[in-house]
């Protein structure tokens, strides 16, 4: 290809070129997208005026959500603090070892990695650790209440492992320990895996462990769902018991999305190169200085009381469902969430889903032990209270909740009722203020 005349390009004009930088980089998200603005804007309003009982969720606060949406999003740091593959880590330094020294001290734990993006991948980053492909695990069936990354056939855990779930025994709805310990003696797992999405009891850690030293295998707890009522005080911890533990953040614990890692000193290098290389690439410094405030806060006396209210309010919603004719799986609550068998009183948990989400009342379909249908149809909803404590409710709360949710189940088909309930939902709501409506 022949080469043009040689031209001297125009002298820059800078003030010009930082205007545009700056009108890029300053121009407000409703002015740059309106449409991603209003879905925000449209997100805000339907959390601030709707009863969040999805057991998993909660509101985090303005110091998290600002340390979430700030400039270390930008930041590279593949590594860990003061040995990073980039130069300017020292400030994203800072928010990592801070988030470290915190979790540490949260938990009573030994070693502690923050940097897996989400409980799945420090569930993963655990099994690359200490297993190799088609060894055994044991694990919490997800139909029992487990979870996807505990064996589940159609995830990585159910595919690279061989899986031997354990559940919860039918007459009374808990965990079978007899069970997990005869099937733990007979198939001799490389892993035990504990913790549930959908237990509503609290587990015994310390009995697991005897049975994983009796059979020499490495216990891990995924401890996602009870994270805060452990840092509070209300949950016994499974730190001592457990050779790893694993959690999300962003749940009980009331952080920013996201997934950590406790074990012993021992496997911290194991840990921490599983995690990285092994697992992820780039750790999100963003997230991980939103993590640290989240470990700031529940570092608080106040934590230790919120946590404490959301499972004396966990009890007493579960209490006022059963004045209300609802059963209760396993007969009711020891920490944030309850399985409601609504096929008791003939809706199915799709049914109810639905029906409670027009009238303003966010839960999610979940499967009951042994259930007839299927889990997109399933018989149960599960319902938690951490959201709603976090906006200031107590008991009194509790039972017009329960009110709601029988007024609205009553009359699952009948838009014009549901809205009548939606009303008295957004009242009651707006008595609790939560976010200011976006900018
Ligand atoms: N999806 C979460 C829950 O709702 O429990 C678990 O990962």
């Amino acid at each position: 290809m022949a080469l043009g005349p040689i031209t001297t390009a125009p002298a820059p004009d800078f003030p010009a070129m930082y205007q545009q930088l700056a009108s890029l980089l300053l121009r407000s998200l409703a002015d740059v997208d309106p449409d991603i603005a209003k879905a925000i804007a449209d997100e805000t309003a339907r959390q601030n005026l709707g009863l969040e009982l999805i057991a998993s969720e909660n509101f985090a606060s303005q110091a998290v959500l600002r340390a979430a949406g700030s400039v270390m999003t930008n930041k590279y740091a593949e590594g860990y603090p003061g040995k990073r593959y980039y130069g300017g880590c020292e400030f994203v330094d800072v928010a990592e070892t801070l988030a470290i020294s915190r979790a540490k001290a949260l938990f009573g734990a030994e070693h502690v990695n923050v940097q897996p993006h989400s409980g799945a991948q420090a569930n993963m980053s655990v099994f690359l650790s200490c297993l190799k492909p088609g060894d055994t695990i044991l694990g919490m069936n997800l139909a029992h209440g487990g979870h996807l990354t505990h064996g589940h056939p159609l995830n990585f855990s159910g595919k690279f492992y061989t899986v031997v779930p354990y559940g919860v025994r039918q007459d009374d709805e808990r965990l079978d320990y007899g069970a997990i310990e005869q099937l733990a003696h007979q198939h001799k797992p490389a892993l035990i895996i504990v913790g549930a999405s959908a237990y509503s009891r609290i587990i015994d850690f310390e009995r697991i462990a005897a049975v994983a030293a009796a059979v020499g295998a490495p216990m891990m707890t995924d401890m996602a769902h009870i994270a805060g009522l452990v840092a509070g005080g209300v949950h016994p911890s499974p730190v001592p018991h457990s050779e790893y533990v694993t959690t999300t953040t962003h749940k009980t614990l009331r952080g920013p999305r996201g997934g950590l890692i406790l074990t012993r000193a021992a496997n911290a290098r194991a840990i921490d190169r599983a995690v990285f290389p092994g697992v992820q690439g780039g750790p999100l410094m963003h997230i991980i200085a939103a993590k640290a405030v989240c470990f700031l806060e529940a570092l608080a006396p106040a934590f230790r009381a919120y946590q404490a209210q959301v499972a004396a309010n966990a009890r007493r919603l579960a209490q006022s469902l059963h004045t209300e004719g609802f059963r209760i799986v396993s007969g009711g609550t020891d920490n944030h969430l309850m399985l409601v068998d609504v096929f008791s009183k003939g809706i199915t948990g799709q049914q109810a889903e639905a029906a409670l989400g027009q009238a303003g009342i966010t839960v999610n379909k979940n499967a009951i032990p042994f259930d007839q249908h299927p889990p997109m149809v399933a018989s149960g909803i599960r319902i938690g209270t951490p959201a709603v404590t976090t906006r200031g409710m107590t008991e009194a709360e509790m039972d017009t909740i329960a009110e709601l949710i029988a007024a609205a189940l009553r009359t699952p088909e009948d838009s014009a009722a549901l809205g009548r309930v939606r009303a008295e939902v957004e009242e009651l709501c707006r008595t609790f203020p939560l976010y200011p409506s976006p900018a």
